[in-house]
């Protein structure tokens, strides 16, 4: 067992679209236990801190707006592997492509939507999950 905690994030769009449920319904199927858990209106700070290593690339702006667009669900996730068990259960970047049976496979939009309205976030590694749980749970 390495058991590992991690950031989930359901974006503006995920919430206005009442999918937290959803998501959450998936993350408690696989296994995974849920730590704590807010809805928050992020400040443009949070956001750009959380996004610090895309700033520069010209996504980085339309992506913190969206960011702002409404409220964010943030949620602790504790389990074994839940660090790439969760990227897993969120399929690839891109809706469009990311495989049926991932959240962002069954539930994204393609309707000529921004990339960014990809429904969840979840960190990428330790080092990211540790300093992401750190900014969103302070
Ligand atoms: P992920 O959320 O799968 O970890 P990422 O960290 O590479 O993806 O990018 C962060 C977010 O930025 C992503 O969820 C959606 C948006 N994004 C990434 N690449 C993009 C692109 N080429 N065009 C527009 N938005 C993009
Ligand atoms: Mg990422």
């Amino acid at each position: 067992m390495a058991v590992q905690e991690t950031l989930v994030l359901v974006k503006p769009d995920g919430v206005a679209r009442s999918l937290t449920g959803e998501v959450l319904r998936r993350i408690e199927a696989k296994g995974y236990s849920l730590v704590d858990i807010k809805l928050v209106e992020a400040e443009r700070e949070l956001l750009a801190e959380h996004y610090a290593e895309h700033e520069g690339k010209p996504f980085f702006e339309p992506l913190v707006e969206f960011m702002l667009s409404g409220p964010i669900v943030a949620i602790r996730v504790a389990g074994d592997r839940v660090i790439e068990g969760f990227r897993a259960l969120a399929g690839t970047t891109d809706p469009t492509t990311a495989l049926p049976g991932t959240i962002r496979g069954d539930l994204g939009r393609d309707w000529g939507l921004k990339v960014q309205q990809n429904l969840v976030h979840g960190s990428d590694s330790p080092e990211s999950a540790a300093r992401e749980l750190a900014l969103w749970f302070k």
